[in-house]
């Protein structure tokens, strides 16, 4: 069987999830479209890059990603660093002729990603952006029933992403929290999401309307690169540095379709975890997805009988999307690692197929546009539009 050769970039949390990904693909999806081979990982100091390798399953480290790229050996570059390294990594990969996966947001703002996307287009190389949650299996539903028309013609949706572990002011200054590092806060970090879901599900978004706010405007210093997610505290006599990202921010929505809707994301939720919701309202029915249930999607038909309407909940398994791969039983539960394998498999298929995947640096440079507009539109309290001409969505 076909072997793909991947260079993986960061061995953090993403290079977790990335990695278990590559491992379980075939377990899942056999006759697997070919075997996603743990190449080589790298890591900033060698002493990283060489644990990064034994605990993820590569072959071989590196800590010069540069050297990755070259390889002729190498067939895929996988970026799971954070936001302000990921242009240089995809454009130098793009470059050499690699296919490119890169984690989310594509880049800290739009000018940045569309370089990205120039790369890849020049080169003619395959390139996705790892929105993960379009895969659960829920949300592929969500989006089948959309497309078969049960709903009818979508009126609103909408979307939240909340989380808590920014809440506590000891929560340190990681990358973050920091614009030079991540390009923004709460948007770029879990809006990005919501926004992939929005454009996946229902339509291009032409204009927004927004607010956003940073709640804790100094955190602890931290000391190591390595980003906790809240899960490590500093203590109070740490020194302190200013955060200039959102914590929050809500917008209104237009879709070019004349729906209209509204999205809010923050980590200072306290007790939402992984609070990634939509509902999505059509002319015919209606339907809800939150991710802490996430082989739950909620589906109401406004022509059931009238005695018997009401939401029911259809619990995701082998007949809905990527049924066949995954577990027997619909509820046996799919996790996070499942989303990642799903990606993979998409991507590889990809590659082995030679065909479109979504969402590739196109949806990536789109979102990033609409991100910043949505910084724009709460600075100057106003509508901003999100319009091209055809033109410049074909450059
Ligand atoms: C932190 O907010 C984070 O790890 C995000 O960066 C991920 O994209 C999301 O999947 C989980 O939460």
């Amino acid at each position: 069987m076909k072997k793909i050769n991947i260079g993986m970039v960061g061995g953090g949390f993403m290079g977790k999830a990335h990695a278990l990904a590559y491992a379980g693909m075939p377990m899942f999806f056999w006759p697997a479209p070919a075997i996603p081979h743990r190449h080589t990982v790298v890591d900033v100091t060698d002493q990283l890059a060489v644990e990064a390798a034994q605990r993820l399953g590569f072959e071989n480290y590196s800590s010069d990603w540069r050297k990755v790229v070259e390889d002729p050996n190498i067939d895929v570059i996988d970026i799971v660093t954070p936001n302000n390294s990921h242009a240089e990594i995809a454009i130098a990969a793009a470059e050499a002729g690699k296919h490119i996966i890169s984690e989310k947001p594509l880049a800290r703002n739009a000018e940045e990603a569309k370089t990205m996307l120039d790369a890849v287009r020049k080169a003619g190389v395959k390139h996705m952006v790892a929105f993960n949650y379009r895969r659960t299996p829920a949300v592929a539903l969500a989006k089948k029933y959309i497309e078969e028309g049960r709903i009818g013609k979508i009126l609103n949706f909408r979307g939240t992403y909340l989380q808590d572990w920014s809440a506590d002011p000891n929560s340190p200054l990681s990358w973050r929290f920091q614009k030079k590092i991540a390009g923004s806060g709460a948007l770029g970090d879990i809006g990005t999401h919501v926004i992939d879901m929005a454009r996946f599900l229902v339509g291009e978004i032409s204009e927004v309307n927004a607010v956003a706010k940073t709640w804790i405007n100094e955190r602890p210093i931290q000391s190591g690169g390595v980003d906790k997610l809240g899960t490590v505290k500093a203590s109070a006599d740490v020194p302190k540095a200013p955060v200039d990202v959102d914590d929050e921010f809500a917008t209104l929505l237009k879709f070019e379709n004349g729906a209209i809707g509204s999205i809010e994301a923050t980590r200072n939720a306290w007790g939402r975890n992984n609070f990634l919701t939509f509902e999505i309202h059509g002319e015919k029915g209606s339907l809800y997805f939150n991710y802490e249930r996430r082989d739950e999607l909620q589906v109401y038909f406004a022509d059931d009988p009238s005695d018997a309407r009401g939401f029911r909940t259809v619990y995701t398994g082998p007949a809905h999307p990527y049924g066949e791969g995954l577990w027997p039983i619909p509820a046996l539960g799919i996790g996070y690692g499942e989303t990642k394998i799903i990606e993979t498999y998409d991507f590889i298929k990809s590659i082995v197929e030679d065909t479109e995947v979504s969402p590739n640096f196109y949806d990536g440079y789109r979102i990033a546009l609409i991100s910043d507009a949505i910084l724009e539109s709460a600075e100057k309290g106003t509508w901003v539009s999100l319009k091209q001409t055809e033109a410049e969505v074909n450059q």
